[in-house]
């Protein structure tokens, strides 16, 4: 079993069931301003698996034309994200020991077959700054392994209300969501699987 990454903190269980619940109150609110939508990659046009939106400053978005980047405005409606939930930024001061807030809150939504295939997060200007995800509905089988593609990988289980902190070494490491596990949760009425990556952006001045 190959090892995880230096500085990669997984915390299972860290969110209660009223935790998970008000924290899925707060993502409806922000679905409703800024609707889930498709992100295409760039160049090819071809269409993720795995639906998007974002809260805070920026956030994060690709397509065909204009490849990945982060922006203030919601590519569809064109209107600012919807600002950052409080109860979000305190998770993040609880836990990133970073000392400047979160500027974007990526909230991704996979279905049943959705995947999210091996990558970096490298679109950031600040890599000392961490990312912190959240899990949230069904489980899925997550994947990281090492700054160099062809390091070798380790898989483990999100459930529901676990949190993964990505700093340090780890930060540049590849991952990716091979599977999702329909039928794990209950906390989605319809299932799925929702992630929240919480990230600093531009480098603190
Ligand atoms: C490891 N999301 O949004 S979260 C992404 O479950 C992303 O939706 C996955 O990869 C998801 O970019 C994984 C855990 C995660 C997030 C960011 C990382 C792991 C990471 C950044 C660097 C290394
Ligand atoms: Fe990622």
């Amino acid at each position: 079993m190959p090892s995880l990454p230096e500085d990669f903190r997984y915390i299972a269980g860290h969110l209660d069931q009223d935790q998970q619940e008000a924290l899925l109150a707060d993502i409806r609110q922000i679905v409703r301003a800024a609707p889930l939508y498709t992100p295409t990659m760039p160049k090819t046009g071809k269409p993720m698996r795995v639906r998007m939106t974002n809260c805070g400053v920026l956030g994060w978005v690709t397509d065909k034309e204009r490849g990945y980047r982060y922006q203030a405005l919601h590519p569809v409606t064109g209107k600012p994200w919807p600002s950052m939930p409080e109860r979000l930024i305190s998770l993040w001061r609880e836990l990133a020991d970073y000392p400047h807030d979160p500027e974007a809150c990526l909230v991704n939504f996979y279905g049943p077959e959705a995947k999210l295939g091996l990558h970096q997060d490298r679109d950031e200007e600040d890599f000392d700054a961490p990312v912190l995800s959240v899990s949230l509905g069904d489980a899925c089988r997550f994947r990281i392994g090492g700054t160099d593609r062809s390091d070798s990988t380790a898989s483990l289980r999100l459930n529901s209300g676990d949190i993964v902190l990505l700093a340090g070494k780890s930060r540049l490491a590849h991952h990716g969501v091979d599977r999702i596990y329909p039928g794990t949760s209950t906390l989605l009425k319809n299932g799925g699987r929702i992630n929240l990556t919480l990230r600093r952006v531009t480098r603190p001045v």
